[in-house]
């Protein structure tokens, strides 16, 4: 029988000898961004979390199989496949047993993750609680993901179009610890401030590695999410931010698109609003992102 998961050769030699590792999902590359940009950003962020010293682990699945450290010929067989599917944590066993192609949300990139032994994680924006998700039950899975599974995700919060407080909410209810990164206030994905506050802020990765380590010993099982604000210099100012989701989000009840292909019909508007800018700052942030996880991958392997 196959092995449920095949690491590649880089990652099980780190994994083995204890260095740290990065893990990093693949819906953005199938679903997130259009190609060229969409490889392009993803060579990006790995090559940021080597050179912050870790390295990377892509995870997709390919021809069935779970692959956490896809070689750059793999992700390049994803990011130019029309038929590679978006993989949520639930279609991981359908997927594999119908032998298909799909980039990884970021709830399937933490099951996998764990399960690898790799306690940090980076994207771009999780999902979250989406407006009138009081009517619509709309709230990603990725939420309970980030609680159920012990690795820490780093991301730029939740995206823009997302409910914030909600979200913030519901992450209080799932017990998921939430720091920011050298901020008191969550991030708005392409802008740096929501303007909602937050109770805990980060200025040093050790911080975050030793209240991890804290809640290890004391029997804490699940995972933590550290949101990132987007460089300012990189970042859509707030107003056209807001223009965007505003554009998005009526375009999505207009066209009455829900489900899983919501995100992605999301993110397509808001770069049409954007004339394009809005993937610029993704490519950015998320590349920021991963500097930041590579240093938190660092001070956990310090102990
Ligand atoms: N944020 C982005 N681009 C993306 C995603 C998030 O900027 O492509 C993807 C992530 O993989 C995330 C997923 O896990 O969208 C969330 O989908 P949903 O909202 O359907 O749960
Ligand atoms: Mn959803």
């Amino acid at each position: 029988m196959k092995a449920p998961i095949r690491l590649g050769e880089e990652v099980r030699d780190a994994l083995d000898a204890r260095r740290p590792v990065v893990a990093l999902e693949t819906s953005i590359v199938t679903q997130g961004m259009p190609y060229p940009t969409n490889l392009e950003a993803a060579r990006a962020t790995q090559e940021a979390v080597r050179s912050g010293g870790a390295v990377p682990a892509l995870i997709g699945v390919l021809g069935g199989e779970l692959v956490c450290g896809l070689s750059d010929v793999e992700l390049e067989r994803l990011g130019t496949s029309r038929e590679a599917d978006k993989v949520q944590l639930r279609d991981l066993p359908r997927i594999v047993a119908e032998g298909g192609d799909g980039g990884v949300t970021v709830g399937a990139s933490l099951f996998t993750a764990a399960r690898c032994g790799i306690e940090v994680f980076v994207t771009g924006g999780i999902g979250g609680v989406s407006p009138g998700a009081g009517a619509s039950f709309d709230v990603s899975a990725d939420l309970p993901a980030i609680a159920g599974h012990r690795c820490i995700t780093v991301c730029a919060g939740t995206k823009a179009f997302m409910d914030v407080p909600a979200t913030l909410e519901y992450l209080e209810t799932l017990s998921v610890p939430v720091a920011v990164w050298r901020f008191n206030r969550f991030p708005w994905f392409y802008s740096p401030d929501s303007g909602v506050e937050v109770e805990w802020r980060v200025d040093e990765a050790q911080q975050l590695a030793d209240a991890f380590r804290a809640g290890q010993q004391l029997g804490y099982e699940g995972g933590m999410l550290l949101s990132v604000p987007i460089p300012a210099g990189q970042a859509l100012d707030a107003r056209t931010t807001r223009g965007a989701v505003e554009h998005a989000l009526s375009e999505l009840e207009r066209r009455r698109i829900a489900g899983k292909d919501a995100t992605p019909f999301l993110l397509q508007a808001v770069f049409e609003y954007t004339e394009g800018a809005s993937l610029v700052a993704n490519a950015a942030l998320i590349e920021h992102n991963a500097r930041v996880g590579a240093a938190l991958a660092l001070a956990l392997a310090d102990g």
